[in-house]
């Protein structure tokens, strides 16, 4: 039994009550997520795809690192049209992962080490190669028909409305053979499920138990926000796509009785923790979902910074953004969330690219910028989410061309773009800077074959030609290595429960390439200053004298200046 907080409260005369204190005690706000995206881990067969055995070869590794609840990326049965957010079986494991078996090795190898782990679900939208969707689409009157989303043509004869996939183009696919369109708000081999059908949710809290009775730490869950649909499917204004998912796609009408009845009818029987994926939960409506009374989802990761730049249609209509709109975005989102929710604070996974090579210079300062995401993620108010291979400063990659990219999100937009009259040229660039392979090459563990990732003669995709200095071996024996300062800002931060339970204020509001903000309570108090630029930048009117430097990603100095992206930790008193 784990005390869940303690509360101390007096009550003096006319029954008036104060709390004097209140210690509450939540692991999923406490300790460290870690986000594996397992066909990219590690390959313990070596046919060139990580698998669950990978992981397990590395749990040490994990442990050592510091971080506790490991997030895989979905394992289950898929065609891979999107590398497995395309569930054609939610309770069997994809042969190239490995089995069952594997996947309860690899959870009791955690929990051995005092570690957790949680599954990433898909319940908005199943791959077409589902039992049910076969089923589904083979008649109009088939009893499955209305697990999914069937619209009658428009009155032009084409698509009921106007909206448009997540991955280019319509969001609606045309069936002959019944003479009617499905919905697929990704690609159209993801049909979106019918939540308001009572059958099909049963279904999906049957699949939720099914791997909560394994002995699973919890879920991660897919575009939670997307499963209520606005019930007269209205035309979306095309001005921005962020916008359309959060006016159109998101927050539907019976999306929290959805999601308070998943936590009834499945959830609330175990102690585990739920993360929701939000794409279009606004700061506006977060504790909607994230109240710490609302009995729907612990923590969310919103997506509002990493949406930042994506215009028209999305990332590849692009419009320009800086850091004060990145540092706007997470004042305004500790403000809503106040002390009544909580979400995960994190720059990248395996959708968006490297957060160094985004938001840093991840060329000529590559060490200092990844030492620098490192303290920022690891000091703001959240629970920390590490994407795989940050620990070691991994980039983006250049891939000399479409032919080596694997992502369908990356390759039907390739396509649209394409029939705009886009030339390959320009589109590579565009995939450079913001396709999501960007972040999905094979993690780096040395500089031998493959960077160790794999003994195959060919990986599922290919490996960035940087692995042979930008890799764990290089790293590990290195007092100075980012992987080494991962892993002591990891133990700060676990030090103080003033990282997690401590408030938050920004104290360099206005500035272009400064990003000082203070942690507080009443044990303690620190300023973490970050310096988002090349130019040499004064801070002393932002330290006050009793200030300590403990922590930074430079030698320590009291110059009153921060160098190039360099990262100074102080504490005061
Ligand atoms: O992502 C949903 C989502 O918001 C992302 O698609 C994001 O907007 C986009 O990838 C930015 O380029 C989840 C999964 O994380 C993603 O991998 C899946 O492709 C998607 O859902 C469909 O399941
Ligand atoms: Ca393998």
């Amino acid at each position: 039994m784990k005390i869940q907080s303690i509360s101390i409260l007096v009550t003096i005369d006319k029954g008036e009550q104060y709390m004097i204190y209140s210690k509450e005690s939540t692991w999923w706000k406490e300790q460290i997520i870690y986000q594996i995206y397992p066909r990219s881990f590690n390959d313990a067969n070596g046919d060139g795809i990580g698998d669950l055995k990978g992981i397990i070869e590395k749990l040490d590794y994990l442990k050592d690192l510091g971080v506790d609840i490991i997030w895989i990326c979905p394992i289950y049965q898929s065609p891979n049209d999107d590398n497995g957010y395309d569930i054609s079986d939610y309770r069997a494991i994809h042969p190239a992962f490995g089995s069952l078996e594997d996947l309860e090795d690899l959870l009791s190898g955690l929990h051995q080490r005092g570690m957790k782990l949680i599954m990433d679900i898909v319940v908005n939208h199943t791959s077409d190669e589902h039992e049910f969707f076969k089923a589904s689409k083979s008649s109009t009157d088939n009893p499955y028909r209305d697990y999914y989303i069937w619209k009658k043509p428009g009155s032009d004869g084409g698509p009921p409305n106007n909206w448009m996939s997540f991955f280019g183009g319509s969001a609606w696919e045309y069936d002959e053979p019944t003479g009617e369109y499905y919905l697929h708000l990704f690609t159209k081999k993801q049909p979106d499920l019918n939540w308001q059908n009572p059958i099909v949710r049963n279904e999906m809290y049957g699949i939720l138990n099914f791997w909560l009775d394994k002995g699973i730490d919890g879920f991660r869950m897919d575009v939670i926000p997307l499963i209520s649909k606005r019930a007269d499917y209205p035309d979306a204004v095309q001005d921005s796509f962020p916008k359309v998912i959060e006016q159109v796609y998101s927050n539907g009408p019976k999306v929290h009785e959805y999601i308070k009845e998943m936590v009834a009818k499945s959830i609330s029987n175990y102690n585990v923790m739920t993360v929701g994926e939000g794409p279009g939960i606004s700061k506006e409506v977060a504790l909607n979902y994230v109240g710490k009374d609302r009995g729907e989802l612990n923590l969310i990761f919103h997506l509002d910074h990493m949406y930042l730049g994506q215009g028209k249609e999305g990332k590849y209509t692009p419009v320009p953004y800086t850091l004060q709109d990145v540092k706007r975005i997470f004042n305004e989102w500790d403000d809503a969330i106040g002390s009544e929710g909580w979400i995960s604070i994190f720059l990248d996974n395996h959708d968006f690219p490297r957060m160094i090579s985004r938001f840093g210079n991840d060329d000529e300062y590559r060490v200092e910028c990844a030492k620098l995401f490192c303290m920022l993620i690891l000091t703001l108010r959240g629970t920390t989410c590490i994407y795989q291979g940050s620990e070691i400063g991994m980039t983006n990659v250049a891939f000399e061309s479409m032919d080596y990219y694997r992502d369908v999100e990356t390759l039907n937009f390739y396509k649209e773009q394409k029939k705009l009259g886009m030339s390959d040229e320009e589109f590579l660039i565009m995939a450079h800077k913001h396709g999501r392979d960007n972040a999905r090459t094979p993690m780096q563990w040395s500089s031998k074959k493959n960077a160790g990732f794999s003994d195959s003669d060919k990986c599922w995709l290919d490996v960035n030609p940087n692995y042979k200095t930008i890799n764990v071996e290089a790293c590990k024996d290195d007092p100075n290595s980012i992987l080494s300062f991962y892993k002591e800002m990891i133990r700060i931060r676990k030090s103080d429960n003033t990282f997690i339970y401590g408030r938050y204020e920004e104290l360099s509001k206005g500035h272009e390439q400064l990003f000082v903000y203070k942690r507080w309570s009443d044990a303690s108090s620190y300023i973490i200053c970050l310096n988002f630029s090349e130019k040499q930048l004064c801070i002393s009117d932002y330290i006050p004298t009793d200030a300590t430097c403990i922590f930074g990603n430079y030698p320590s100095s009291d110059d009153p200046h921060l160098r190039a992206w360099q990262a100074k930790l102080f504490k005061l008193g």
